[in-house]
């Protein structure tokens, strides 16, 4: 671990199987199993290791409240039903959704590889971190991988009046032969509702066009959108559609809440969406053809040759690559801050 020097921004940097420790430790020191605390604190920690600031470490304090409030049960085993060739079904028994993704995944691959394609269904699940992480690992394996997950009522379909859907993101990843994967995974509403706030904490606006007041009028403060406002879709009926697609993808077909199915007033603390998720992976290999990673690979050839300098995930690749060498940086309070949760 190193320490850098002065001031009341003091940082330090912990590598990343430190920080995966620590945030083990709080997580089973407020109720979760061995076995959730491992799956979750690594989720974490990498997210926080490549830069996904509202999905890190952020998130810690909205999980002990959930978790506090017996909205979500840290301790759930999920149960794996193997329905079809090509689908899976998961009960997260109102636990986290990486352990279900976690418990099928063994299975998830097998089937992928021998039908061509598979189908993760995780239902009565709560999912309150990144997507790309579930996803990125199959690209890694030479598959290409599509996920959705849906959250909780806060971004107003377009056109209508109120509020309805969750930020709903989707994340993909494919191969790409000698380089990292392609991956991209974006909030179908203007802006992460973990992004809002943030910018609320450092006092920041946000850009137009991102959300609305109570009153439902257009507003650029995160403070106003927290406070009984909302969000909207990104791209106006474009992503409202996606969203929509989001809705029936990950809660309608898996067995799940729709964002706006759930009640959690009577468990005050309560942050973590009850929804549902779901995964298709496809094995590449099996199109004929040339290889999906070569083809992959042309694709970014040509579309750097027409001048594009920032694929999606090339940031996240960049952070991870400093991370590695000079480890993962903590603002020095934020880590007392963990430090003392896992007392
Ligand atoms: P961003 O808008 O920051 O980024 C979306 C995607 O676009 C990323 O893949 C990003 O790559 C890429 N990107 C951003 N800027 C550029 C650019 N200039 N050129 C090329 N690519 C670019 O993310 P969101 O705010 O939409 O989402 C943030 C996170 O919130 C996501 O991880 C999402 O999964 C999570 N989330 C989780 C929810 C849940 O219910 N669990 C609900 C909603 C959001 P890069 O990462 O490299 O910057
Ligand atoms: O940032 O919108 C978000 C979010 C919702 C649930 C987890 N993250």
């Amino acid at each position: 671990m190193s320490q850098s020097a002065s001031s009341a921004q003091a940082v330090e940097s912990l590598s990343l199987d430190q920080l995966t420790t620590l945030l083990q430790q709080i997580f089973e020191r407020h109720g979760t199993s061995t076995a959730v605390a491992r799956v979750l604190a690594d989720n974490c920690a990498r997210a926080q290791r490549d830069g996904s600031y509202s999905h890190g470490v952020f998130r810690i304090p909205g999980y002990l409240s959930s978790l506090a409030s017996n909205w979500v049960d840290g301790q759930a085993t999920p149960k794996v039903e193997d329905v079809a060739s090509g689908f899976i079904r998961v009960d997260a028994a109102n636990g986290f959704a990486q352990p279900a993704l976690a418990a099928a995944r063994a299975l998830l691959v097998e089937k992928a590889r021998s039908a061509g394609i598979a189908v993760l269904a995780i239902r009565n699940s709560h999912h309150f971190a990144a997507l790309w992480p579930d996803v990125e690992p199959f690209a890694e394996e030479g598959l290409v991988a599509l996920s959705v997950v849906n959250s909780m009522t806060c971004v107003v379909p377009h056109g209508a009046q109120k509020p309805l859907f969750g930020t709903n993101p989707i994340a993909f990843a494919a191969p790409r032969a000698d380089a990292d994967p392609i991956v991209f995974d974006l909030a179908t509403s203007a802006i992460a509702h973990g992004d809002v706030q943030i910018a609320a904490r450092k006092g920041h606006e946000l850009l137009a066009g991102m959300g609305v007041d109570r009153r439902g009028e257009p507003t650029q403060d995160p403070k106003a959108i927290l406070d009984g406002g909302a969000l909207l879709p990104f791209g106006g009926h474009k992503g409202s559609a996606l969203s929509m697609m989001v809705e029936l993808l990950a809660a309608a077909l898996t067995g799940g809440n729709f964002s706006f199915e759930f009640d959690w007033s009577k468990h005050p603390g309560a942050q973590t969406p009850w929804t549902g998720q779901l995964l298709i992976v496809i094995d590449p290999g099996k199109s004929g053809g040339n290889s999906f990673a070569q083809r992959s690979s042309e694709l970014v050839r040509q579309m750097q040759a027409v001048g594009l300098e920032r694929l999606p995930g090339d940031r996240r690749f960049k952070e991870r690559a400093k991370s590695l060498l000079a480890g993962i940086p903590l603002a020095a309070d934020e880590l007392a801050r963990l430090r003392a949760l896992a007392q």
